[in-house]
């Protein structure tokens, strides 16, 4: 079974099943969609990543409806005295008038139990659902990610979130290495620039889908309704 993508069908193999695949929803918080957090402080336009809120919400209802398909959320948050806050990725946020862990209309900026590091309430994740906690872009590094896939047995990643080009990409690249099956969703994802979101949808295109394939939510839901037949 597959689900339409480009350039290739996903899977590869077609060995798409409720229990070797998950739905990965990337940093869907306030701080990167929502008034007053990270992205807002910098300036950038928050329709651009907000355009994701309501593809995975739809997504998300018809994954719930199917037995067995897990479904992660990952926050990218510091600890509240910034010991996994590298000096440069400080520096950086300071450079952009965003300072990470400066207090600002959403609470401290990227830190973690701040009202800003928490989940948009229309995707809030079911107590049965993963909530995954990283320091960095990738949702890999610094995390128990790889042991959770390995041990539930997930191959298959559908990858949804914000925002394209950063976490979403990166999670992308890091996953695509250690061996899983990646399909990103176009209009699941966004980013602070328009461009970069189509450059970084275009990339994983290359070399015959260097880090996986690209597909949309309104494929997945119709692959999903065939799982349920
Ligand atoms: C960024 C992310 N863009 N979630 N984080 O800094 O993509």
């Amino acid at each position: 079974m597959h689900i339409e993508s480009r350039p290739y069908l996903f899977p590869f193999d077609g060995d798409f099943r409720a229990d070797n695949t998950a739905l990965v929803i990337i940093d869907m918080q306030i701080d990167f969609c929502g008034p007053g957090g990270y992205v807002d402080q910098m300036g950038y336009d928050l329709s651009l990543t907000r355009r994701a809120i309501e593809p995975i919400r739809q997504l998300l209802a018809e994954v719930r409806e199917i037995a067995g398909l897990t479904v992660i959320h990952t926050r990218e948050g510091h600890r509240e005295d910034l010991s996994d806050l590298p000096a440069n990725k400080r520096w950086r946020s300071k450079q952009i008038g965003a300072e990470i862990g400066s207090e600002g209309p959403a609470g401290r900026i990227l830190v973690r139990n701040q009202p800003g590091w928490n989940i948009i309430e229309e995707l809030a994740p079911l107590p049965e659902e993963v909530v995954l906690d990283k320091p960095g872009k990738g949702c890999f590094y610094a995390t128990d990610l790889d042991m959770i896939l390995r041990t539930k047995g997930i191959r298959n990643l559908i990858l949804t979130g914000i925002t394209t080009d950063v976490c979403v990409h990166t999670t992308m690249r890091e996953a695509n290495d250690r061996g899983y099956e990646c399909v990103i969703l176009e209009d699941c994802t966004g980013a602070t620039d328009p461009n970069n979101h189509l450059a970084a949808l275009h990339m994983v295109t290359m070399q015959g889908g260097v880090f996986g394939a690209v597909s949309d939510s309104k494929s997945v839901i119709a692959a999903l309704q065939q799982l349920r037949k």
